[in-house]
């Protein structure tokens, strides 16, 4: 089980700072969930164009108050304590923050941590480390003195050291 909490999160590199945000790392990547998780702080009297064309994410306010701009229909949601919204499409969107906001932020695929907005506002997709093709082969099977009856060789689970 983890269990964190905000304090041992602020000052450390799970803290990531921009200019209009700060975002609390939860849980990344490397926790193995499945997604991230962020508690970040939209700083008052901002606007933030964003484009996660890898992402997806949902964002549920928990403090404050703004509005949401979907870029490409023009249409604007505002956004108070209580409100969610997802870019279920990788929707452009504008956040604009009335006052300071908190938000609850969760990612899919999770992000690693060493994100930051590229000049589209979007986050790069982190590739998993590439696999070895050499990693895993087909075990051979060798003719063996007493049969194929009792040849355990022939009786393979695909494990490389059977
Ligand atoms: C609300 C929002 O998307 N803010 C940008 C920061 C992002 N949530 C993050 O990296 O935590």
């Amino acid at each position: 089980m983890i269990v964190r909490t905000l304090d041992e999160i602020a000052g450390t590199d799970g803290e990531v700072r921009s200019e209009n945000w700060t975002s609390r790392r939860f849980l990344l990547k490397r926790d193995g969930m499945g997604f991230s998780m962020h508690d970040t702080v939209i700083h008052a009297n901002t606007e933030t164009h964003m484009w996660y064309a890898h992402h997806l994410e949902a964002v549920y306010c928990i403090e404050g108050e703004g509005e949401i701009e979907v870029v490409d229909t023009g249409e604007v949601h505002p956004i108070r304590a209580g409100t969610l919204y997802a870019l279920d499409q990788h929707d452009k969107h504008c956040l604009r923050a009335h006052t300071r906001m908190r938000m609850v932020c969760v990612f899919n695929p999770p992000l690693t941590g060493s994100e930051v907005h590229d000049e589209n506002g979007i986050y790069p997709l982190e590739e998993d480390e590439p696999r070895q093709a050499t990693a895993w082969r087909w075990p051979r099977r060798s003719p063996s003195p007493t049969g194929p009856r009792n040849d355990r060789r022939n009786v393979s689970h695909g494990f490389s050291d059977e």
